[in-house]
């Protein structure tokens, strides 16, 4: 039984690696408990958390149960993570948008993944920490890295917790459609992808222009 009190048929193993500090721990316990802690408490190998999503519209209609396991990023559990891999059915890939580095690694943490699944599983990207200043990764990089993996990218904050349900939505939803057939296994899912929101024209610009329509009238 999930937190809903919901019983689910269909149990699936996401792992969240990345390198170490870019916010793994602090996406879950936003997901998980909607909190967010300043101070930083490196993952010792790892911790885990379930909980169960509903899922879709009609036909598509599931109750899914999502086991996430938050694994340590420093490199100094790098053995003792290979083991922490089996049986995954999916994978959250994260940086920091803040720091290229981070972004440069994701091959590195891909390859290991694989290596240790043994198959290709269902991927997104995700960029966090996209409220801090400056960003050191464009947003056109992480695109073209996630459609490489045919997979979607994700921008987050874990401390404003903007798109963080979105995320676990979405790779929940790649991870069912996949295992019970809905789409084909290695589907393209980069369409899939949340990008950064474009800014908008302000309402003050339009109302502007009717108020010099009107003053031209006046005279
Ligand atoms: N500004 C900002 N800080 C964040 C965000 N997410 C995490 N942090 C901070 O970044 C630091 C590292 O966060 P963790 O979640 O512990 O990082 P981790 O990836 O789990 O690190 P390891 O367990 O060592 O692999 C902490 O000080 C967090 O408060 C975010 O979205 N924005
Ligand atoms: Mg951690």
């Amino acid at each position: 039984m999930g937190p809903t009190g919901i019983k689910s048929r269909y149990v699936y193993k996401i792992c969240i690696i990345g390198a170490a500090n870019v916010g793994k721990t602090s996406t879950v316990n936003r997901w998980a408990h909607g909190w967010f802690r300043h101070d930083y408490k490196s993952t010792v190998g790892v911790q885990h958390f379930s909980r169960t999503l509903a899922l879709g519209k009609g036909k598509k209609k599931a109750t899914i149960k999502l086991i996430l396991w938050d694994m340590a990023g420093q490199d100094i559990f790098k053995e003792l993570r290979k083991s922490f891999y089996d049986g995954a059915t999916g994978l959250v890939l994260m940086c920091d948008i803040t720091r290229k580095r981070t972004f440069n690694q994701l091959p590195k943490w891909f390859t290991e993944a694989t290596k240790n699944i043994g198959e290709k599983v269902p991927v997104v990207v995700v960029a966090n920490k996209v409220d801090k200043k400056p960003h050191r990764v464009e947003e056109n990089d992480i695109s073209k890295y996630a459609k490489s993996l045919k997979a979607p990218y994700i921008i987050t904050s874990a401390l404003s917790g903007s798109n963080i349900t979105d995320l676990f939505e979405l790779i929940g939803r790649m991870i069912h459609e996949e295992i019970q057939g809905m789409v084909p296994r290695g589907h393209d899912w980069s369409k899939e992808s949340r990008q950064m929101s474009s800014p908008k024209k302000t309402p003050k610009a339009t109302s502007k222009k009717k108020k010099v329509k009107k003053s031209t009238k006046a005279r």
